[in-house]
């Protein structure tokens, strides 16, 4: 990278396609992302949370030697306002979330309701498993019944005053203990978000400690509330994700189809697409128009909804959705919610691209709006696609990147890791935990989060996952990281006869799976969380969250969603690891709270890290500490305690044989 930067070539993006598209747009003057990185620095009170804007009589700025002694002009410290910002974002990713989970909550009450035929209940094992879970009665009862009951429990935990939100009962004991003694059990999703904003206004709570424990309180009502219950509620009406084969980049796109991208986090539209462009109404229009078929692809996490559901190509993160644009190849980039840059209109402008926005509450200035409404998918997403087949003559050899692709294999839900590791009558952690008791899997890593323009993007994710797999680390993906690692050739198995340590390599060998296991979007990091409370009740480690040899990191986070994704990581026992400058870098003290007083209550902690080397350094630490103090065997490359035989691939298809697949996986 210092020899390109020397030869005037910066580095934006570690994947060739991107780097390849954004060189040419630079060369075109179209303004990405990554130029307005270049010229917008940072402001440095505001970037390490020194600055307090929750009144009018400031903005109060902490800067200087005296900054730790300074007061704001209603008295505030430092350590009050910095605690109070990083809280505030935690509140904006929560509610983010939480609103992501309420819509799938409303289509999953439209289909119990009768009100939809364009959307069916397809995992009703799934909706059983979740019923179960909430004290709902399924045995002998209409399915559309027992939905009605799911959405409804569901949607009582958004409005509850008083109580205890439903899935926090699917934490283990112990963690449940650790939430209870400090006194951060949420309610209800809406309540915390609104408490969190109500505590941080000015006059409100000061001591920093009390901010962020409530500010704990507010990610779990995210973790173990919002984001699984759009998990669920998403696995009952479109299915539970089991392993699948897709390709991955910008090189997704051809000349000869019309290509259509589905942007955002919330699947339904997506899900409706993928039914819509396979009808040989909308091919034969298409084909009238000169193209040979329609080209579904994906973009962030509405791709990673569609990509481990049916195998629909993704062509990249966050910082890929304007370097597609200029591929020149996208005759209808439709969005909906999350993560959307406005800055697509403008890079569509010179283009023919037509940017479609869908959801009531993310409208752009100069794009079309055709606005999504469950009762009526089908019309609308015919009448998108529609719009995308009449925009294909229009293309021009503007741009026209056909480049790289790579093959992938994603979609590995909490139940398909269960079942792959003894099948559908035996499946369990049980090989998991052997294989991290025996030294063979050092420990695990959830690898999730953003990409961003400030680094050459994707390039942390690459870094740390070759890494830490050479290392026997097995790691967990979710978010726009799966998209860095699959536009990178790294979800197959094949890397891990290449890359990965002995140890891990023999596990992957034995069960037929990548080192790097794809588990979906941002909202199913809650995957990770019920994967590492099943290994909590299996036994054999930790018997909570919080002791396991796991860390979680976010190399290259922007998103006020990854704050409180870390902090339900943190507050759930796993220390994770931000990349990057800390927001609260300006405070020793909340910094403290944050890593070592989170630590002792909770066996977890949220760590801000710029360099990478260190980031890498610090989580096999934590691995290695916790691989310690559970007494296990010492991590060493190539040796191995004996342990139980992993169920490959023959012996669990012998068992298969018996099995019914339209009964799904579990
Ligand atoms: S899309 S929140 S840039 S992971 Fe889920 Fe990617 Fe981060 Fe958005």
């Amino acid at each position: 990278m210092a020899s390109e930067e020397k030869k005037g070539k910066k580095a934006r993006s570690a994947s060739a396609p991107a780097q390849e598209i954004i060189e040419w747009g630079m060369s075109q003057d179209i303004g990405t992302c990554f130029d307005r990185a270049d010229k917008m620095k940072p402001c440095p009170i505001g970037h390490s949370g020194a600055c307090c804007k929750v009144c009018h009589m400031g903005p109060c700025r902490f800067v200087g030697k005296d900054a730790d002694t300074m007061k704001g002009i209603c008295g505030a410290t430092l350590a009050t306002i910095s605690a109070r910002n990083i809280v505030r974002m935690a509140a904006g990713g929560t509610a983010c979330h939480g609103d992501h989970g309420r819509d799938m909550v409303f289509t999953l009450l439209a289909v119990a309701n009768g009100e939809t035929k364009d959307f069916q209940i397809k995992d009703v094992r799934k909706l059983y498993k979740i019923a179960g879970i909430l004290d709902i009665e399924f045995e002998g009862r209409p399915v559309l019944d027992v939905a009605k009951d799911v959405g409804n429990k569901l949607l009582e935990d958004y409005g509850r005053q008083r109580g205890e939100m439903n899935f926090i009962r699917r934490a283990p004991k112990k963690t449940q203990e650790r939430w209870k003694k400090w006194g951060i059990v949420p309610r209800g999703i809406d309540r915390e978000v609104a408490e969190t904003l109500d505590r941080t206004t000015m006059g409100m709570d000061a001591d920093p400690d009390s901010i962020l424990l409530h500010g704990l309180r507010n990610a779990v009502a995210n973790g173990w509330g919002g984001s699984m219950i759009s998990t669920e509620v998403t696995d009952i009406l479109f299915g539970t994700p089991m392993p699948v084969k897709a390709e991955a980049s910008l090189g997704i796109f051809t000349e000869d189809e019309v290509n259509i991208v589905v942007h955002g986090h919330e699947p339904s539209l997506a899900e409706t697409m993928v039914d819509v462009v396979a009808e040989p109404e909308l091919i034969e229009y298409a084909k009238s128009k000169g193209a040979k078929g329609i080209n579904l692809g994906g973009m962030c996490c509405t791709a990673n909804e569609v990509l481990m559901r049916h195998g629909i190509p993704t062509a990249g993160g966050f910082t890929n959705q304007e370097p597609a644009i200029m591929t020149g190849l996208i005759d209808a980039f439709t969005v909906d919610i999350q993560c959307i840059m406005p800055a697509i209109v403008d890079v569509a402008k010179k283009f023919h691209t037509k940017v479609i926005t869908t959801a009531e509450k993310v409208k752009i200035p100069g794009a079309m709006h055709i606005q999504f409404d469950e009762h009526h998918a089908k019309d609308i997403a015919r009448q998108i696609v529609k719009i995308a087949i009449d925009n294909y003559p229009n293309r021009t050899k503007k741009g026209s990147h056909v480049t790289e692709k790579f093959p992938v294999v994603a979609g590995f839900s909490h139940e398909y890791i269960e079942y792959m590791q003894g099948g559908r009558w035996r499946g369990s952690f049980r090989p998991l935990n052997d294989a991290i008791m025996a030294g063979r899997i050092r420990g695990v890593v959830g690898l999730a989060g953003c990409d961003s323009p400030r680094f050459p993007s994707t390039g942390v994710h690459k870094f740390l996952a070759t890494e830490l797999i050479k290392r026997d680390v097995l790691i967990v993906s979710t978010g726009c990281s799966s998209a860095a690692c699959g536009g990178a050739g790294y979800l197959t198995p094949e890397m891990a006869l290449e890359q990965a340590g002995p140890g891990l390599r023999e596990v992957c060998e034995a069960i037929g799976i990548p080192p790097i296991l794809h588990l979906g979007a941002c909202v199913d990091n809650t995957r990770i969380l019920t994967i590492a409370s099943a290994m909590a009740e299996e036994g054999g480690l930790s018997d909570e969250i919080g002791g396991m040899p796991a860390v979680g990191i976010a190399p290259e986070w922007i998103t006020e969603k990854a704050v409180s994704i870390g902090m339900y990581f943190a507050v759930s026992g796993v220390p994770v690891i931000f990349g990057g400058e800390s927001p609260v870098e300006a405070s020793k003290e909340v910094t403290r709270i944050m890593t070592e007083v989170w630590f002792e209550r909770f066996k977890g902690a949220l760590h801000f890290e710029p360099d990478p080397e260190k980031i890498l350094a610090l989580a096999l630490d934590y691995i290695d500490k916790a691989r310690a103090a559970l007494k296990l065997r010492k991590y060493e490359p190539g040796k191995f305690a004996a342990e139980k035989v992993l169920m490959d691939m023959a012996a669990r298809r012998e068992i298969e044989k018996a099995a019914k697949p339209h009964l799904g996986i579990y």
